[in-house]
């Protein structure tokens, strides 16, 4: 049972029906997969980590001893469950870009963040069809299920890790499920600590230079029907070393109707639709307050979702 690495390269080549099953059996079983030779230039990533760590020193880690000093967390006693040992900042891509906005990122960073997040929009799509491929979905199914009235919301968190004195005390980030569909991460290739939980057990998801993970969120799992489902994980604070990790949520627009496919829920053994149907940004308010908690209520509740009216139980 090794943690899925796939060669997806190997997609447009004679090992196709091989990998396509690779990618079928970790969206099935694990909800988390590792991409190498994805198509991303490593240039390209290098040049991203390079920036953002240099931007990581230069305008957040003073920042970040001050707070945890202040706020009394490096002092911590015991177990801490109400906030992370992480230092993020958030890019928004689409529909709208606020990277020109931000304050303290070099125009150099902005641009190479721009041009990064373009080629993870597309490989998010071309992974999305995939999963139409592997769920005999129609092409382009799932990227029209996220699309809403313009298009869908793409997003990167950027954040770093810092060696943190009491990892057992407080996490990097507490266990969660992703809200959204597909993400994507570019994590540092030597200091570890993300790790989804699989048969009760947590495992790590390794480190590797120039990579991908990429796993899947709540949104796909309703319009899955649960054949995919979104997994729990979570970050373990590391006592050497920062970690870098940019994690990118394409996710669909605030206005999309999410609900499972009728082709799943026919083929499903039991008819009866267990998943609810509602406007993505419904859940999201939800999620805003409950992200640390388990998703079956957060589904439960959207099956009152009020802006479906009465076809919410279609
Ligand atoms: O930093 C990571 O590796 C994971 C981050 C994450 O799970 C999240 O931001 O939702
Ligand atoms: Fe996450």
């Amino acid at each position: 049972m090794e943690f899925p690495i796939i060669n997806l390269e190997k997609v447009n080549g004679d090992e196709r029906k091989a990998t396509m099953d690779m990618i079928k059996d970790a969206c099935e079983n694990w909800g988390f997969f590792e991409l190498v030779n994805h198509g991303i230039p490593v240039e390209v990533m290098d040049t991203v980590e390079r920036l953002t760590k240099e931007h990581y020193k230069k305008s957040m880690e003073q920042r970040f001893k001050e707070l945890v000093a202040s706020n009394g967390l490096v002092d911590a006693s015991a177990e801490v469950n109400d906030v992370d040992w992480e230092c993020t900042f958030h890019l928004k891509h689409l529909p709208d870009s606020n990277i020109s906005e931000l304050p303290d990122l070099e125009d150099k960073y902005r641009k190479v963040m721009k041009d990064f997040a373009l080629r993870l929009e597309k490989l998010a799509e071309d992974l999305l069809d995939l999963l139409c491929e592997n769920l005999a979905l129609e092409k382009g199914y799932l990227k029209e299920a996220f699309y809403g009235a313009r298009g869908p919301t793409f997003g990167t968190k950027v954040a770093n890790y810092p060696p943190c004195p009491k990892p057992e005390l407080i996490k990097g980030l507490r266990a969660h499920t992703d809200a959204g569909g597909i993400i994507l991460l570019f994590q540092d290739d030597r200091v570890s600590g993300l790790q989804l939980l699989k048969d009760d057990e947590w495992i790590d998801v390794p480190p590797m230079r120039h990579s991908i993970v990429v796993n899947l969120g709540d949104q796909l799992e309703v319009i899955t029907n649960g054949k995919y489902k979104s997994v729990l994980h979570r970050v373990i604070a590391q006592t050497e070393g920062t970690r870098m990790s940019i994690a990118s949520f394409y996710n669909p627009g605030s206005d999309a109707v999410i609900y499972p496919a009728p082709e799943l829920v026919e083929d499903a053994q039991e008819k009866t639709q267990v998943y609810p149907k509602f406007v993505f940004e419904d859940y999201m308010k939800l999620y805003s307050a409950l992200k640390f908690q388990a998703k079956e209520p957060r589904f439960e509740a959207m099956k009152a979702d009020v802006s479906m009216g009465p076809i919410a139980t279609a």
